[in-house]
């Protein structure tokens, strides 16, 4: 369903409450998407080395999607490490991930045209004190979002909850996106989750949790998973672990 249509230039919204509800159909096949993602992590962790770059991960991720019969990506592949993980929308480059460092990946298939979207941050090599807090904080944040997502719940409310985890810790002001967004034949649709939202959340949407932190010059984490949403709770499409991995 398309969320905004073009007129004379101007961008009209056609977005309502119901909007983005997904028949049984159309849900199989985000959550194809979705396991495919589960499946190209699990390789990466096996295929992950210090001295690899953000560039090569990246390309193995998306090479692996197509090897799983995905016809496309939902999005670019994120991969980005140490100082570079601290942007969210950044871009692979020639840096070789080192010890010490987080590596964040964000990717997603095209599944016979449903997105799939996830995101995972593992440590390389060890992780400080510090890198452990923040991993945590973001962690904590994703499940107590993960868990106040209900069919009839306010979509800032999930954002609220999310937040208020990250706030309360003192990073508050390094939280600096929305929580989540629905995903269907766009990896970015309505719902939105976050600090201006206004809608409900209503049963078979498929939606974003993807709180994050990111600190200047160090480093940042973002843990995502996409569920559908019930009215007793989420299915949760994606299953990879979200303990701290440290490779
Ligand atoms: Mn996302």
């Amino acid at each position: 369903m398309k969320s905004s249509v073009k007129q004379s230039g101007r961008v009209v919204s056609l977005v309502n409450v119901n909007d983005n509800i997904r028949t049984p159909e159309e849900l199989l096949l985000i959550m194809k998407a979705e396991a495919m993602g589960d499946m190209v992590f699990e390789h990466m962790l096996d295929y992950i080395k210090v001295g690899m770059t953000e560039i090569q991960i990246a390309d193995e991720i998306e090479k692996t999607f197509r090897k799983l019969g995905a016809e496309g990506l939902s999005f670019p592949t994120i991969a980005v490490s140490g100082v570079n993980s601290n942007q969210p929308h950044g871009v692979p480059s020639d840096k070789k991930i080192c010890e010490g460092e987080f590596l964040t990946m964000d990717m997603g298939a095209v599944y016979k045209g449903y997105c799939g979207d996830m995101t995972r941050t593992v440590a390389i090599g060890y992780a400080t004190d510090e890198m452990k807090k923040v991993y945590d904080v973001v962690l904590q944040s994703q499940l107590a979002g993960l868990k106040a997502v209900k069919a009839g719940v306010k979509c800032f409310d999930v954002d609220k909850i999310a937040r208020d985890i990250i706030t309360e810790a003192g990073y508050g002001e390094y939280y600096i996106h929305g929580t989540g967004h629905g995903v269907g034949r766009e990896v970015h649709e309505p719902p939105t989750l976050n600090t201006k939202s206004s809608e409900f959340l209503c049963e078979n949407q498929a939606v974003t949790v993807e709180p994050g932190i990111y600190i200047p010059e160090k480093f940042g984490v973002r843990i995502e998973d996409l569920a559908i949403v019930t009215n007793f709770g989420i299915i949760n499409c994606t299953q990879s672990v979200k303990e701290l991995i440290i490779l």
